[in-house]
């Protein structure tokens, strides 16, 4: 079956004419009235989509007809919207499908169950290889009701924050899904980050109730999650409640916050009535990192971002009823929201909650579990990719990976060389790669090699085609739109689409400042693109202060607030360094107070110690170099471009340092890194 077939003709469906009527013609430019009766009979009409790119110009061009027609055929509405989009990209006001309302939880399991109650719903691949549980829709419902129930009963209510701090199980499925059934906000929170990283989260969404599990299991060892939470909470005045769902057998202290899950759930009801949303209420914070100290939580709403995250796994992956799909990103970061539950359980596919390493119990673990579990499309990071591509292909080619379809990476720039291993000894040449390009912010993926026709080429390490409804521009330096190809700038998007984030909570200035202000109209996505001379895009990485360690977001103003909390250290300043498995790792530079002698070794560890507590394992710095002194213009600002270029050992390349206040600092870094063993 051809890719291209279905897909484009299902979608094609949508914006085929109902009465003849040609773009342009009256009753077409009626259409762009605000109510959507006025404009509904006619909204599918479209002359002329034939193929993607006119498919893709049509989403572009009548993006109100393009993205109303999917949001009415592929959403669940308890009552319809009455307008497509309001969004003024200047002032970051973004509102689409208003006076519509529908519940979240209703279009992920309710109309399945309706449809295939049977169906498996969620593969939990736990960390023990071979010991998987499968959830089916029905099953599902139930789970998700009784947490509501559970969460009502502690008082709970609609728009009320909920922090989540669990390892990817059926039970944090269901608890998410329990949020938004009541309306009541989620903002999970990745289990590994440190109890004053869940601390600071919890705070700034001043959450009420947390959900986490007495421990978590990953490579084999117990991590102590309740005991995580339980030193966080105590910084929290806002917590009332902890509910501890059992992940092991063994006993954790309770206190009186404390309640037990699986046990209050199971004296609840097995239904509760859905919350009727609006369109723009909250759904879900989810927090990133962006160039200051302070993880900023991005806010998604109901419609939009659930119709985004649905139709592009649907198209990107080319999912299909039956699929089994794979995407091993952890429930803590957008990925796993968008890939792991919203989008595949929004289109009634089963979805695999994968709870291990990549390691374990040995580095075939992904195929062993793609060949016992028959996984269609296997969707994960390029670090996992580098890391599996040293010990071999001999732990890949154990295993039949006849049922894969696609293969995607999403999360950093991938390699030529591990794209190419992917390619060939994973997918055997036979897979599509999907480098899908997106953030936090945008929701879903806004730039990947399909949706394009099968024939179409896939260029390797290339993210490629903007998807459906998505206008990447690049600019200058001067802010100017830069024409033509074969050029780079800064990566931005000219007009909105469903996804994209709403606002910062509590913060919408600073959503303003960081999004729409760089390039008044535009949203700024803080990375620079190439796009080629067939005008496909190449991400080229982060414009900001903003460092990527296996795929995982995190500002250098991070790493250097947590190391400056040790005694010794005066200052400090964090760089991203090239790192072959990690993609990034991070480089620090201390200048020590007056009077401190101290061993570099011996400070490094006690550094990583300090960024581990402060923030999570995957931040500690691999390097850590003392100086005399940090490059500094003369406004005092430390020139992080300079330490880069000494990193990289590019001094021809240390461009313009006439603001440098003091050259000597320069010389004295190089000479420290040149001698430095560790190179
Ligand atoms: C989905 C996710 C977003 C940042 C983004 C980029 C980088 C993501 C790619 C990529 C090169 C890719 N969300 N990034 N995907 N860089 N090629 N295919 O990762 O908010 O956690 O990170 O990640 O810098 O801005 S995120």
């Amino acid at each position: 079956m051809s890719w291209l077939r279905r897909p484009l003709a299902s979608l094609r469906s949508l914006v085929q004419p109902r009465r003849s009527s040609a773009p342009g013609s009256p009753l077409a430019r009626r259409s762009s009235t605000s109510s959507i009766s006025a404009f509904m009979p006619e909204a599918t009409a479209l002359a002329g989509v034939r193929d993607y790119p006119a498919l893709r110009q049509f989403s572009l061009q009548q993006a109100e007809r393009f993205w109303g027609a999917l949001a009415r055929e592929r959403l669940c509405w308890i009552s319809p919207f009455t307008t497509v989009s309001d969004c003024d990209l200047a002032l970051g006001n973004i509102r689409w499908f208003e006076g519509g309302r529908l519940n979240v939880s209703v279009n992920c399991i309710d109309r399945h169950v309706h449809t295939c109650p049977d169906r498996v719903a969620l593969i939990w691949e736990r960390d023990e290889p071979g010991s998987q549980v499968r959830i089916t829709y029905r099953q599902l419902l139930e789970m998700t009701c009784r947490v509501a129930n559970t969460l009502k009963r502690q008082g709970v209510r609609k728009g009320d924050r909920v922090t989540i701090y669990m390892p990817a199980s059926p039970i944090a499925v269901a608890s998410m899904l329990a949020c938004t059934r009541i309306g009541a906000v989620h903002t999970v929170v990745f289990a590994g980050f440190s109890a004053e990283a869940l601390a600071g989260r919890i705070q700034d969404a001043q959450a009420e109730t947390v959900i986490t599990t007495n421990q978590a299991v990953r490579g084999g060892r117990i991590i102590e999650l309740k005991k995580t939470v339980d030193q966080a909470v105590k910084m929290c005045s806002s917590v009332k409640h902890v509910l501890v769902a059992k992940r092991t057998e063994n006993e954790v202290p309770m206190s009186n916050i404390d309640i037990p899950l699986e046990e209050e759930m199971m004296k609840e009801e097995a239904f509760c009535d859905p919350v009727a949303m609006e369109s723009e209420d909250l759904l879900f914070l989810l927090y990133t990192s962006g160039s200051t100290g302070k993880p900023k939580g991005l806010v998604h709403t109901q419609a939009g971002y659930l119709l985004y995250a649905t139709v592009t796994h649907r198209y990107v992956f080319d999912y299909h009823d039956g699929d089994v799909f794979g995407c091993v990103a952890d429930i803590g970061w957008i990925t796993g929201h968008s890939y792991v539950v919203y989008g595949p359980l929004c289109n009634g596919g089963t979805t695999v909650l994968f709870e291990s390493t990549p390691v374990y119990p040995n580095p075939g673990r992904y195929w062993e579990m793609v060949e016992r579990l028959k996984i269609n499309q296997f969707y994960g990071a390029p670090t996992a990719i580098r890391l599996l591509l040293k010990y071999g292909d001999a732990w890949v080619k154990s295993h039949d990976r006849s049922s894969l379809k696609v293969l995607g990476t999403v999360g950093e720039p991938i390699n030529s060389e591990a794209w190419d291993w992917y390619y060939r000894v994973v997918g055997e040449s036979k897979c599509p790669v999907m480098d899908t390009w997106w953030q936090t912010e945008t929701g879903g993926i806004c730039i990947a090699p399909h949706p394009a026709t099968r024939e179409a080429e896939i260029v390797p390490a290339m993210a490629m085609r903007p998807f459906f409804g998505i206008n990447p521009v690049l600019m200058d330096d001067q802010g100017r739109k830069l024409m033509g190809n074969n050029i780079s700038g800064a990566l931005c998007i000219a007009q909105p689409w469903p996804g994209m984030a709403r606002t910062i909570y509590n913060d919408h200035d600073r959503f303003v400042n960081t999004y729409y202000k760089p390039y008044p109209n535009h949203f700024f996505t803080g990375d620079g693109a190439y796009r080629s001379e067939k005008g496909y895009y190449q991400i080229t990485g982060r414009l900001d202060d903003v460092i990527n360690i296996s795929g995982h977001r995190l500002a250098t103003a991070e790493i250097e607030g947590a190391v400056n909390l040790h005694r010794v250290v005066a200052e400090s300043a964090a760089i991203g360094c090239a790192h072959e498995i990690k993609g990034e790792a991070s480089y620090v530079f201390i200048v020590l107070k007056d009077g401190i002698d101290i061993a570099e070794h011996i400070i490094t560890e006690e550094l990583k110690h300090i960024v581990s507590q402060k923030i999570a394992k995957y931040a500690v710095p691999d390097y850590v170099q003392i100086v005399k002194r940090l490059p500094k213009t003369r406004s005092g600002k430390i020139m992080r471009r300079v330490l880069r270029k000494i990193v990289e050992q590019k001094l021809d390349e240390l461009g313009d340092l006439t603001t440098l206040d003091d050259h000597t600092a320069v010389q004295e870094i190089v000479a420290g890194v040149q001698g430095d063993p560790k190179e």
